[in-house]
């Protein structure tokens, strides 16, 4: 199975929520393994890159005064098909239509305050880590675990 690292930024709703632990448990319950991790307060510039897509929707300018507007954590995971594996954790973008047991229906109920981003595609997620971090700032190790997780590690 292809290994692959996806970029997953908890959301200022949930640092101010005191949820940034909580998300990440379930993402490293997983079985998701953590490469890079920080907390940061993105500004205006780093949004624009990272919502380059969103731009001139009508919620784009709420979408950037939202995400700036306090500290964010942003981690790097990784594991076989960990784009997909993050996004299906998180849920449909509206909190209200995301399925029970994922962490947008259990915790979050309105799009504007959904949590979690989570890269949307490999080549997303190749763009958004480098965006974050640095490569000197991913960490490459073995987990112990990793036979128990993965098949073929
Ligand atoms: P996702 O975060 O599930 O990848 P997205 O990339 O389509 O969703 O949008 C980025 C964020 O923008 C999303 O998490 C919440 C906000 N957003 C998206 N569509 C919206 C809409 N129609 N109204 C308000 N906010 C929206
Ligand atoms: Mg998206």
């Amino acid at each position: 199975m292809e290994v692959q690292r996806t970029l997953v930024l908890v959301k200022p709703d949930g640092v101010q929520r005191g949820l940034s632990g909580a998300i990440l448990a379930r993402l490293e319950a997983r079985g998701l393994k953590l490469v890079g991790l920080k907390l940061l307060q993105m500004d205006r510039e780093l949004a624009a890159r990272h919502y380059a897509e969103h731009q001139g929707k009508p919620f784009y300018k709420g979408l950037v005064k939202f995400i700036t507007s306090a500290p964010i954590v942003a981690a790097v995971l990784e594991g076989p098909r960990a784009v997909e594996a993050v996004r299906s954790a998180m849920g449909k973008t509206n909190p209200t239509e995301a399925a029970p047991g994922t962490i947008r229906g259990d915790l979050a109920l309105e799009m504007g305050r959904n949590l979690i981003h989570g890269s949307d595609s490999p080549e997303s997620a190749a763009r958004e880590v480098a965006l974050f971090f640095k490569a000197s700032e991913l960490v490459a190790w073995r987990r112990d675990a990793d036979p128990w997780i993965i098949e073929k590690p």
